[in-house]
């Protein structure tokens, strides 16, 4: 039977000081490593176990990575110990609920490819979700093999900030990868995130024996299957634990507004410093975000990139019956 220490599974002190004395020696706690639509799939030092959604109190805020208390004798879970990080996203289509993408989550993926997937102002979203979230990002560069050009993949990243961890990786490959073995250490958890097709399932196959089912990208737009469907926990042969995730089509933030401000730090040093305390950056006199676009210390597409994500912020923040109203 395959059992898990707690020490493999990420266990920290943050956790231990969330367990009563007289729950530990009546519990064990095990991580939550799949959910499906009815059932969940937890890991812990009792081995491999699956229990119902409906036995949760808490079976609509459920997220893989999450720790959770399970007693001795009794089947139904005590509680979802309380997270140290999770990510969360804005549902999409009509619904305007958050989405938990993953709990306790130490580093976060953000994964891209030498390919039509290449967007900066897409990785910009993905690191407003990880400052959010206080997660450490790294960028994951896959298809290095596919490409002539990798030096101009990688000046693009290279500008969105200072000390940003940039991996540049054959995902398919095991040799290119050993550079990641240092952030894949015992007990970190790592989540994969990116568009569909940009290689997170090749990359933890590579990674571990997960086995994740992968497809070929379309011919005619390079675009991924949407082969992954659901989040899932795997463990690193050499310690740490990966988390695969279906790709996402167009990540729309949540509640992100001082991620944003860390995402762009070039624009955030300009704020504040207009002579009017209400400048609009648009005509006013003295308006320090105008002068620097004037003087080139400041990137317009970076000014556009954030007062886009900004707007949706305010978009989000209004009453739902005033949003797409003119604002008085
Ligand atoms: N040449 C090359 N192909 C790669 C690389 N990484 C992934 N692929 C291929 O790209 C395709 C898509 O890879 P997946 O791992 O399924 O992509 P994914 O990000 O998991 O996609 P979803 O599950 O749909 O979100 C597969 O055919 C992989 O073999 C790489 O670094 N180089
Ligand atoms: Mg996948």
């Amino acid at each position: 039977m395959i059992s898990f220490s707690l020490d493999q599974l990420g266990w920290k002190p943050y956790f231990q000081q969330q367990i009563k004395s007289s729950e530990e020696s009546e519990s064990y706690p095990a991580r939550i490593a799949q959910i499906h639509r009815t059932h969940c799939v937890v890991w812990s030092s009792k081995g491999i176990e699956t229990f119902e959604i409906g036995v949760f109190k808490e079976r609509k805020n459920l997220a893989v990575g999450d720790w959770i208390l399970v007693p001795n004798v009794g089947e139904r879970p005590l509680r979802v110990l309380d997270r140290e990080t999770v990510l969360i996203r804005k549902a999409a289509g009509k619904r305007t609920h958050d989405q938990l993408i993953a709990a306790n989550v130490d580093t976060l993926f953000i994964v891209t490819s030498c390919d039509q997937d290449f967007n900066v102002s897409r990785i910009e979203r993905y690191l407003a979700l990880a400052y959010e979230a206080r997660i450490q990002p790294v960028i994951i560069l896959t298809k290095t093999d596919l490409t002539k050009d990798l030096d101009s993949y990688k000046e693009a990243l290279l500008v969105l900030q200072n000390g940003l961890r940039i991996e540049c990786v054959n995902a398919k490959d095991t040799s290119s990868l050993t550079s990641l073995s240092s952030l894949c250490t015992e007990g970190h958890t790592i989540a994969l995130v990116g568009s569909s097709g940009v290689g997170k399932s090749t990359l933890i196959n590579s990674l571990t024996d997960a086995g994740q089912s992968t497809a070929d990208v379309s011919v005619e737009d390079g675009k991924g299957q949407h082969t992954t469907t659901s989040r899932s926990l795997h463990l690193l042969n050499d310690g740490g634990l990966l988390i695969d995730t279906p790709g996402i089509r167009e990540l729309q933030l949540s509640d992100c507004e001082s991620g944003i401000e860390d995402t762009f730090d070039d624009v955030s040093q300009f704020l504040g410093h207009c002579k009017f305390n209400n400048c609009q950056h648009k005509t006013e006199k003295g308006c320090a975000i105008k002068t620097a676009l004037e003087t080139g210390e400041l990137d317009s597409r970076r000014w556009e990139s954030f007062q886009k994500l900004q707007n949706e912020q305010k978009q989000r923040d209004l009453p739902r019956y005033e949003k797409g109203r003119p604002r008085k």
